[in-house]
């Protein structure tokens, strides 16, 4: 059975990161196993008051001990860390615990919509881009990829902007990049797959949806992964993943107590049906 570790933080209410990604990549056969980066009452979009507690200085000891205990993981996938000095104990990790051939998978979660999420210092992004340069394939959105490129952040864009943001982060060091949130009309959203070897983008697109929601990059990385650890390809991963994001945006809508994330949970069955398993 493949084995993945994902390291990011459980937000313990607000359907994103850990509480995510496990019962996501879980669903798709996959062993799941994980590493908090630090634990939240509650994610960063909910008013200020939510606890934090950094998990910086666990990270080194359990890699200690999983040496010890010659633990290897066919995939790496990283999403929100709670410190900068994590960029450099991940790349510690991934030298450790990846198996000969294992993908480091990075979700650069740390802002949307023009924006820094809260309590990430500004030059955060600067330490972010290290993990990107490491890794295999990266799933940026907009805003994430004009934050490390320095290219500004823009929400009318044509081919030329997206292409512009792909090859910067290629010339960082992502081999791949899925770079989500990408939409030239109204109706639709999607991503564009960038192959850095071939320097050639395919998009993918689904209808749009009327709603703006929280966790739903959360939610595309984990099936992203689910998909591509269980064979598919980039491109078709990236596809499953954005077919069943938008199925958990649609079974969120009309649910306004639900502003904080999406009903991925009622969609599982639909992505492990659509995966094979
Ligand atoms: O969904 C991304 C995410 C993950 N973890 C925490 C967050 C957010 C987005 O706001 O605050 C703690």
């Amino acid at each position: 059975m493949t084995r993945i570790l994902t390291v990011q933080d459980i937000s313990c209410v607000g359907q994103c990161s850990l509480t995510v990604a496990l019962p996501i990549v879980s669903a798709c056969g996959i062993e799941t196993a994980v590493l908090p980066t630090a634990v939240l009452s509650t994610h960063t979009a909910f008013r200020p008051g939510y606890t934090f507690r950094d998990l910086t200085d666990d990270i080194l000891p359990i890699s200690d001990h999983w040496r010890k205990e010659e633990i290897y993981f066919d995939a790496v996938y990283t999403g929100y860390l709670g410190s900068k000095r994590q960029v450099d104990l991940i790349l510690t990790l991934v030298d450790r615990h990846l198996a000969p051939g294992g993908k480091l998978i990075v979700d650069p979660a740390m802002a949307d919509g023009g924006k820094l999420y809260a309590g990430f210092p500004e030059d955060f992004p600067r330490d972010m881009a290290r993990l990107v340069a490491a890794a295999d394939i990266i799933l940026p959105n907009i805003t994430e990829a004009a934050l490390m490129t320095g290219l500004p952040f823009r929400t009318e864009y044509d081919e030329g902007y997206i292409l512009e943001l792909l090859r910067r982060l290629n010339a960082i060091g992502a081999k791949t990049v899925v770079l989500t949130g990408v939409s030239f009309s109204p109706d639709k959203l999607g991503v564009a797959v960038y192959d850095g070897e071939a320097d050639a983008v395919r998009y993918y697109f689904t209808d749009k949806e009327p709603r703006m929601s929280h966790g739903t990059g959360d939610v595309y990385a984990s099936a992203f992964t689910g998909a591509f650890m269980n064979g598919f390809d980039v491109y078709e991963s990236a596809a499953i993943a954005a077919d069943y994001t938008v199925r958990t945006i649609r079974a969120t809508i009309g649910d306004d107590a639900h502003w904080y994330g999406v009903n991925f949970e009622k969609e599982l069955r639909y992505l492990v049906e659509r995966i094979g398993k």
